[in-house]
């Protein structure tokens, strides 16, 4: 697949697609992200990339995870230090129009309706920033020995930075796919993408979706992927 820093090769059967926290409470208004203050409309445009990603990375027989940033009603799982921060009544598990801000359960929690999953489909919820932070996401994917992760989801420089981060560390190769990428903060997306693929690809890789299609689409079209599931049968 064409990247920068450089080209990277791919076993697709040791490869997941991954997609982070694409929630109403980030896209839409009225959620988490403009509790913060922030221009939601700007996220809009990684939604029908992120589309493409998921149909590619269906048809191809991927493994396929998303993940949402939430916490459980009681707030047990959310540090003060995380909740305590702006004024009271557009905090974490504040109501707003899309129920409680970033509670699980609450519509606002929701993946938006176009990148809704399948039911084979993971859907890990997270408390943190990162996807690997008290989740089983590496257990998920190291039982399927996955090696490569395609990433997309919002945004750029948090979610998705800290779960690229977090990846890197623990030996996974990460190809962040920056059209399927966005951030509140137009500046600090194209410094995020760069960021990543920097000094020889510091934390990972990054393509586009343009570069990336056309490979799943062979994929998909020759060799059926299968898992090492059921390799082992
Ligand atoms: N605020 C912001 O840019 N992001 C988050 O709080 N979470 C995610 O990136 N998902």
């Amino acid at each position: 697949m064409a990247a920068e820093p450089r080209a990277l090769s791919v076993d697709l059967s040791r490869t997941a697609l991954i997609v982070i926290d694409m929630q109403r409470d980030f896209l839409e208004p009225g959620g988490f992200g403009a509790a913060l203050g922030n221009d939601v409309s700007l996220l809009a445009k990684a939604i029908k990339p992120c589309r493409l990603m998921l149909e590619a990375a269906r048809a191809a027989e991927m493994f396929v995870i998303h993940t949402r940033e939430g916490h459980r009603p009681d707030l047990s799982d959310a540090p003060p230090a995380k909740v305590l921060r702006g004024p009271a009544e557009r905090r974490i598990g504040a109501k707003g129009p899309m129920g409680r801000i970033l509670i699980r359960g609450e519509a606002g929690h929701d993946i938006v309706p176009a990148l809704a999953p399948l039911p084979a489909e993971p859907v890990l919820d997270k408390p943190g920033k990162g996807a690997f932070y008290q989740t089983d996401l590496d257990l998920l994917l190291r039982n399927r020995s996955v090696e490569t992760l395609l990433v997309c989801g919002v945004t750029t420089e948090v979610c998705v930075h800290t779960t690229v981060r977090e990846a890197n560390d623990r030996g996974y190769r990460c190809l962040v796919i920056g059209d399927a990428c966005g951030s509140y903060f137009p500046e600090f997306h194209e410094v995020g993408l760069r960021m990543i693929a920097a000094q020889g690809g510091i934390f990972g890789w990054v393509s586009t979706t343009e570069k990336v299609l056309p490979a799943l689409a062979r994929a998909a079209a020759t060799t059926p992927v299968g898992t090492i599931l059921e390799d082992n049968q």
